[in-house]
């Protein structure tokens, strides 16, 4: 199968909610010799989107939704090791989370692997993490860096406590938003650091930000 094929396939197979021909497809890519990034960007991204807008438009319920993000999740598995691979030097340590309310986690799984990638060491607090246990494990584990993520603008506001709650308690590393609803504009009226509009974006803005500090 050319690559084309393969980036197609992957797509449609996300859209069908089919988790073994995701990480069937991804392990054959990974293989041929395609990238990791590739795969995600041309193959997997592209499928998800279009379950959004199917979802949009109400021809996706919940349960489609439901195994399509399955599948998503399937396929990051095959790549996570490509995606994670460090470089050298490890750059710091980061405390993510999906902000309370809130349990889309593929985006910031995904920001996970690329902060890994990026040489940080990730301590990952999963989904719908209310804004005390951000400063509690920001704190406890020393991190230099606190990444939030909300999908949804009902969750996003929740964002702004965790910023008062981590200047509270006097934490003094950068804080990194992101998610399909927030904006520059947000991260800058609730006073976060820095924002990105993806995952690989995000790691490098963190990145810069820390050499800089
Ligand atoms: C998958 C999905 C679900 C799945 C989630 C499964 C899972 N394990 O994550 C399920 C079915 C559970 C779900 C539920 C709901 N969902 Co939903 N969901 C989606 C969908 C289709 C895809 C999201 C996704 O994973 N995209 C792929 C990833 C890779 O993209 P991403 O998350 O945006 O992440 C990228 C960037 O945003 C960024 N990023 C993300 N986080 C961070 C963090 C940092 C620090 C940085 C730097 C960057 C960053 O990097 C990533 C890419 O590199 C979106 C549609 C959409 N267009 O977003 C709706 C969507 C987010 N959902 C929506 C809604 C309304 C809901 C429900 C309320 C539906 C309902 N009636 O029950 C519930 C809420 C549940 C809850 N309390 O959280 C709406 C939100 C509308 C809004 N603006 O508020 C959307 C936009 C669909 C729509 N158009 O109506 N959903």
């Amino acid at each position: 199968m050319s690559a084309e094929e393969i980036f197609e396939k992957l797509k449609k197979s996300v859209i069908g909610g089919k988790r073994k021909d995701v990480a069937a497809l991804c392990t054959e890519g990974k293989g041929a010799g395609i990238a990791g990034k590739d795969l995600l960007t041309k193959g997997l991204l592209p499928g998800m989107e279009e379950v959004g807008r199917r979802f949009r438009c109400e021809e996706f319920y919940i349960p489609e939704v439901l195994v399509a993000a399955r599948a998503m999740h399937a396929g990051l598995e095959i790549l996570r090791d490509e995606l994670e691979k460090q470089p050298a030097a490890q750059v710091g340590k980061v405390v993510i989370g999906t902000v309370e309310g809130d349990l889309h986690d593929i985006g910031k799984n995904l920001v996970a692997m690329m902060f890994t990638g990026a040489g940080f060491e990730v301590v990952d607090l999963g989904i719908d993490v209310p804004a005390n246990r951000f400063v509690e494990a920001a704190k406890e584990r020393g991190a230099q860096a606190v990444a939030m993520s909300a999908l949804l603008t009902t969750t996003m506001v929740n964002m702004e406590k965790v910023v008062a709650e981590l200047r509270k308690a006097q934490f003094k590393g950068k804080i990194i938003i992101g998610g399909a609803p927030v904006t520059k504009e947000f991260a800058d009226k609730i006073g976060a650091d820095l924002y990105a509009a993806d995952a690989s974006e995000g790691a490098e803005s963190l990145r810069a930000a820390m050499a800089a500090a």
